[in-house]
Parts: structure tokens; C-alpha cells; sequence
């Protein structure tokens, strides 16, 4: 089934985090919103403050809106840009992870606790050490352990990581190796990270690491993990270019061969996704920004089916194979 139209126009969404909680499908979103900010390379006009999540029994279905989940105010160390979110659970519980800038303008990724999926979600006091950038995204194993992944460049600031310690200034490299989203093992209460965090290695098809000047297939952010039939799949945006890839692992932190494209760019600048299993179907959850006529920081989630071959490979379904 394909269904190109957007989950709700009531508001503007984005960034869309899919996960089947209970047997329904929940969806963890941006909520963008109207502002007089200029486009700009940082991200500003992405200027949201607050978190909405919605649920469907179908998808094509009705959907509910469950109205504000978590609002920047009740974060006590946020100074703004409430970015792309993800959920999980564990221990009965329910996680609402999600990246903003802290006081000094660095973006970090925090946590907000709750005890139904669609919330309300109470925040942490601070942010997870050791986290910083952008779109964070969880993934929990078989096995019950969890992971978190997160990065973004350009606004999401990854790049000023490269030495270890946040540097305004560090910039994309225009040579060697692209730089990696990160993963580290989240505690037993989700709350903090286990460990320090590892790179996300994306390798081509020779076993060589991905290199920077490769915009069509380096990271550059909305990182996704899913197991498919064994496989642990990485996908995420190639940010300039705009394309959403997948790169292929045997465990959770990689490395992680490429794959191939997902999906081709959307109307709109930003290009972020999920992909989950709901009564038997694959899905891609995406956004772009038809409803807005095409302003880049308003835009709204949609869904498409997905398949895979016999490889392992990636297509929509509704798309004939190549
Ligand atoms: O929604 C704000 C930012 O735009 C997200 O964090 C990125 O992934 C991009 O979609």
C-alpha cells in the first residue's frame, strides 16, 4: 500500500520515529512551526519547542493526535531547537530521547520518561553525558540491549566533535575518511549512555571507509537502525545531496556496508525517515514539504511501503525493481 498523502495536516511534522508499542503504531515527530528566521546553512528556521506524538491502528487508518507530549519550558537545561526525537522501551517504561541546544548553544540529546507511549514524557534534569549533536535514535536488540545513535552535520554540529572536545569551528572535511555518526550502549534504565561512543563506520562495496567528498553516500544525518531477517540496517540522509541510504551490518555498532538508496530527494531541503514492521508490512516514514507549498522548515510525514528481495535489498513497494 502506498500512501503518499500526509499523516495529518492539522500542524506541520517532521522527522518521523516509528515504532509499534502495544500492537499500535506510534510515531515520534518534529513539530515544526511558523517563523520569521531566514533560511540559513545552521538550521536556525528549525526553531521548534515543543513534541506531539500520534498513534494509528491502521496505516491509511485514522489518527490520533495526542496533543503536547514534552514543551521546551520543562527542560531545564534547553535554550531551544527541540530537533528530530525517537522513542523506546524497556522495563515498562517509555523513553522520548531528543536532541536541542543546551544553554551555551551545543546541542545535546536528552531523555523524558513516561509510563504510556504516547506520554506525557517527564525530562531528565540534564542532558546524557557524553551525548552531543543531533537526531538521536534508539534501537534495542533480541537481546534487550539498547542503543543510542545520534550526529548530524553542518547545524547538528558533528563536525565540531572531530578533536574529541566541541570546537565552534570545526568544519566538514573536504578529503579522506567522511566523518561517522555515533553509537554507545544505553544504561539498564535508558537513562545515560554505558559507555563511550563508538563511530559508525559506512563502508563501500571494497571494504574502504566511505570517503567525505562522496556527498551522494557519506553520512550526514537522521541515523535509523532496524533488523531485517537477521541483518542489523543503518540508514540515514545524505544531507546536500538528499537521498536517504542504507548500509548493511552483523552487529549493532557495524561497520556497515552501503547498501543503496531508499528513496530519492523530497520537495524541501531535509530528508529524515524511519523504517518498522507493523502487521507484517515494512515502512518507510518520511516528510517533505508539499504541505507548505514547500517551505523547507515546515513540513509533514507521510508513509510508504517498503520491501526487501531475496539480497536483502531495499525498494518501495510500489516502485518496479531495477
Ligand atoms: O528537524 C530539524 C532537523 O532537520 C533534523 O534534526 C534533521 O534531521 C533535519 O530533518
Amino acid at each position: 500500500m502506498a500512501d503518499k498523502q500526509p499523516i495529518v495536516s492539522h500542524i506541520y511534522t517532521a522527522d518521523p520515529s516509528a515504532h509499534v508499542f502495544n500492537g499500535k503504531l506510534y510515531i515520534y515527530p518534529s513539530h515544526d512551526r511558523e517563523t520569521d528566521i531566514k533560511d540559513n546553512d545552521l538550521g536556525d528556521q528549525y526553531d521548534m519547542n515543543d513534541y506531539h506524538v500520534f498513534s494509528m491502528e491502521e496505516v491509511g487508518g485514522p489518527v490520533t493526535d495526542h496533543g503536547v507530549v514534552l514543551k521546551q519550558d520543562d527542560v531545564p537545561w534547553v535554550s531551544k531547537q527541540l530537533w528530530a526525537p525517537d522513542a523506546a522501551t524497556k522495563n515498562g517504561k517509555y523513553y522520548l530521547y531528543f536532541p536541542a541546544r543546551d544553554k551555551d548553544g551545543i546541542f545535546r540529546v536528552g531523555v523524558a520518561v513516561g509510563d504510556k507511549p504516547e506520554g506525557p514524557f517527564k525530562p531528565e534534569p540534564d542532558y546524557i553525558k557524553g551525548s552531543f549533536s543531533i537526531d538521536p535514535a534508539t534501537f534495542v536488540d533480541d537481546d534487550g540491549e539498547a542503543y543510542l545513535y545520534f550526529g548530524g552535520l553542518w547545524g547538528g554540529q558533528l563536525q565540531c566533535w572531530s578533536k574529541g572536545e566541541f570546537d565552534r569551528d570545526g568544519a566538514e572535511p573536504d578529503k579522506g575518511d567522511a566523518l561517522y555518526a555515533k553509537v554507545g550502549k544505553l544504561t539498564d534504565d535508558m537513562t545515560q549512555l554505558a559507555s563511550e561512543v563508538k563511530d559508525v563506520v559506512i563502508l563501500d562495496e571494497a571494504g574502504k571507509p566511505i570517503q567525505a567528498a562522496d556527498h551522494d553516500r557519506r553520512f550526514f544525518e537522521a541515523a535509523w537502525v532496524h533488523k531485517y531477517n537477521g541483518t542489523y540496517y543503518f540508514s540515514y540522509s545524505t544531507g546536500d545531496t538528499h537521498y536517504l541510504c542504507y548500509a548493511t551490518g552483523d552487529n549493532p555498532y557495524g561497520p556497515f556496508t552501503y547498501g543503496g538508496r531508499i528513496f530519492e530527494p523530497v520537495i524541501g531541503w531535509t530528508t529524515h525517515h524511519s523504517i518498522a514492521e507493523f502487521k507484517g508490512k515494512w515502512y518507510l516514514f518520511y516528510h517533505d514539504s508539499t504541505l507548505s507549498g514547500g517551505r523547507n522548515h515546515l513540513r509533514c510525514v507521510k508513509i510508504r511501503e517498503i520491501v526487501y528481495d531475496s539480497a536483502g535489498k531495499i525498494r518501495l513497494a510500489d516502485e518496479q525493481p531495477v
